[in-house]
């Protein structure tokens, strides 16, 4: 079947959202036929994008949580135990594979690091979701929701709800810098980001695309803060695919996301973002470009904004264009999105979104046990194998 998307994985153990809650206030039950939705070895758990960027091979790093001090990352067995010794020990080219576990910033081997923040140069690939030292018979079975892989820039430990605490937050968790090496994209696979609190910086808590470009999918953003753009603040190229934007909260616009260069959504979820201004959950600076295919913008909020603006909002001098996805406006269900004549294949109905393994982000549907089809489903861009999802699950 043809499908508007949907995502994976989840926060699970997070202590900063509660999804049962969630589940309970906004989440339709899961009637129907039994368990209905995909195990997760069902997950359709990666994504291909048509022009994903690669990268040049080079050698891997392994980090776990659980690993003992003085690894040298070579393998599972001698894991780094900090994300942050793998980042200073890679090169041009190095994919670090991170088993389960949460990866603060700061923490080295020997001390302090010298960022508060995960600075990835060009040419780095970080890949998260790994069974690690938690199964040494197969340390590289991978399932983001099993094994979360968890950056967070809580450094203190010390969040709460309604984001308390957080002045002593990284004020980026992660920062795609300029590297050396060249102009090869950032791939960040697999990972939930979350406690940074970009409020001293601006735009960015979760993900700032300082320079370069990244290539994020399979990722999750959840709680992060700032002024704009608190999961992710793109000044450079962002492709972002197949990850979920939930509960970020701005002083000003873009909950979710703030652009400022260029940026494109491919089956993506925005929901649970707010702002104090427009854009809940995308805000467009002006010269910025924003390019959405087969995403979710439903159930963010704006103080300022009744409508779409209240999702996604663009200043007049950018370009916007979103298609094939589901967006909240002011009049639900009339079957036209204000979005002038780029609104192609856009609908308008809730997505009716009914809990799974992964949280309260699958679409309802018939063929996976539930009563009733939400309106996204066979409402994509292309049908669900060419978007990447081989297998039968609440997506296909
Ligand atoms: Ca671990
Ligand atoms: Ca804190
Ligand atoms: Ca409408």
């Amino acid at each position: 079947m043809n499908s508007l998307r949907a995502v994976i994985v989840v926060a699970f153990g997070l202590g900063l959202t509660s999804l049962e809650s969630r589940a309970a206030d906004g989440c339709l039950p899961p009637v129907g036929r039994g368990e209905a939705l995909s195990a997760p070895d069902e997950r359709a758990d990666t994504y291909e994008l048509d022009d994903a960027a690669s990268i040049a091979v080079g050698n891997t790093l392994y980090v776990d949580d659980d690993a003992s001090a003085g690894g040298d990352g070579r393998d599972w067995s001698t894991a780094f135990r900090y994300l942050q010794d793998a980042i200073a020990a890679s090169t041009n080219g190095t994919t670090i594979l991170i088993a389960g576990g949460t990866y603060r910033p700061h923490m080295m081997e020997n001390g302090a690091a010298p960022f508060p923040s995960f600075q990835l140069p060009s040419e780095l690939a970080l890949s998260g979701g790994y069974a690690g030292l938690a199964d040494p018979d197969a340390p590289d079975f991978r399932d983001t929701v099993q094994h979360q892989a968890i950056l967070s820039g809580d450094i203190n430990e010390d969040d709460a709800d309604g984001f308390a605490n957080i002045d002593d937050n990284s004020v980026h968790v992660v920062r795609i810098v300029v590297g050396e090496g060249g102009q090869q994209p950032v791939i960040l696979d697999g990972l939930t980001i979350t406690g940074g609190n970009a409020v001293a910086a601006s735009a960015g808590g979760g993900l700032e695309v300082a320079g370069s470009s990244v290539v994020v999918t399979n990722c999750i953003f959840i709680a992060n803060h700032g002024i704009l753009g608190s999961g992710m603040g793109a000044f450079g190229n962002a492709t972002v695919a197949n990850s979920l934007f939930i509960e970020n909260s701005a002083h000003a616009r873009g909950g979710g996301a703030v652009v400022f260069g260029t940026a494109r959504f491919e089956n993506c979820t925005f929901t649970e973002n707010t702002a104090e201004q427009l854009g809940g959950a995308v805000a467009g600076a002006p010269n910025s470009s924003i390019t959405a295919s087969d995403c979710i913008f439903w159930g963010n909020r704006a103080v300022n904004a009744t409508g779409v603006d209240a999702q996604v909002v663009m200043d007049p001098a950018g370009e916007i264009e979103v298609v094939f996805s589901c967006i909240q406006d002011n009049i639900p269900g009339d079957g036209t999105v204000p979005f002038g004549g780029l609104a192609a294949g856009n609908v308008d109905d809730a997505p009716r979104f009914v809990p799974g393994p992964a949280g309260c982000f699958y679409l309802s549907q018939i063929e996976a046990g539930q009563f009733t089809d939400s309106p996204c489903v066979d409402s994509g861009s292309g049908g669900a194998p060419s978007l990447g999802f081989t297998d039968s699950t609440s997506r296909s």
